[in-house]
């Protein structure tokens, strides 16, 4: 091969998008690698821009198939604090975005439960709690020590009795329950973690970690319940803590938009990554 040409392949091979956290593969010109990879491709002529853009296309397809693969809820707070995990970690996944209504058969062929976040891995294993999810992405790479950071008793509080009370409270509906009884012993747990985080900013301490991310997804969705009820609560340094979570880059980059995976419909993979 032309040395040009070799050296315009390794460009396009080494180059990393700075700044998009989803890559979707199907909207060429849209993402910030793509975008990059334009003025390469347009400078060239008509034989190399086919090389080329097939070198960039299948660079994407196979960084694509050999991920593992989050079926993923935006709004569900197990889903929130994998995803999170997951972009703690620097990890890649391939996010794929359920309508809980309409699950796609392949998450029911993966597993059966019917729940998100489910990662399946390029291997065929299947982590299907989301819990086992941020372990699974921390225990690969955890540049904030997140497990050093693990509560177990808190979380089984929020996952156990502290999410009891919230769906009976924000689903009173559903559930024919009384709203404020669910409420008030609610915000009792609540008050504890308050009371701890007298000790410091974070549940385990100075900086964040698994335990406050972990909890952090169902605090915020109690909160939001009746955010002015909330807000006049004697929890200054809860309040503060959710705030905190909710402001975070973290967090915003978690929650952006992704369209619904259609089975079968190719448009629309995206990568999740730091
Ligand atoms: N223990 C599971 C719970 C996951 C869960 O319950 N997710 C909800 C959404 S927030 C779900 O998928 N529900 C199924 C449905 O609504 O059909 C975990 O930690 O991943």
């Amino acid at each position: 091969m032309d040395r040009k040409v070799k050296d315009r392949l390794r460009k396009v091979k080494a180059h990393k998008p700075e700044s998009s956290h989803f890559l979707a593969r199907g909207t060429v010109g849209k993402t910030a690698a793509f975008r990059t990879h334009r003025p390469v491709q347009d400078k060239v002529n008509g034989g190399l821009t086919t090389g080329l853009r097939t070198a960039a296309h299948n660079m994407q397809k196979g960084m694509m198939q050999s991920l593992p693969i989050l079926y993923s809820f935006r709004r569900c707070p197990y889903a929130m604090r994998a995803r999170m995990a997951v972009l703690a970690s620097g990890e890649a996944v391939e996010i794929r975005e359920v309508v809980l209504r309409a699950k796609p058969q392949a998450l029911l062929d993966a597993s059966p439960k019917g729940t998100v976040p489910v990662l399946v891995l390029p291997d065929g294993g299947v982590i299907e709690q989301s819990l086992d999810i941020m372990l699974w992405a921390l225990r690969r790479n955890d540049p904030e020590d997140w497990l050093g950071g693990q509560d177990a008793e808190l979380i089984a509080i929020n996952d156990g009795p502290f999410k009891h009370h919230l769906d009976r409270y924000k689903y009173a509906g559903r559930y024919d329950s009384d709203p404020l009884l669910h409420r008030a012993e609610g915000i009792a747990l609540l008050a504890r973690l308050n009371d701890r985080l007298a000790a410091a900013p974070f549940l385990c301490g100075a900086d964040r970690a698994l335990t406050d991310i972990a909890i952090f997804p169902f605090v915020r969705q109690f909160a939001a319940t009746d955010q002015p009820w909330f807000d006049a609560q004697p929890l200054p340094r809860l309040q503060r803590w959710l705030a905190g979570h909710i402001a975070s880059a973290l967090f915003q980059r978690a929650m952006v938009r992704v369209p619904p995976w259609i089975e079968g419909k190719a448009a629309m993979p995206f990568v999740l990554r730091d």
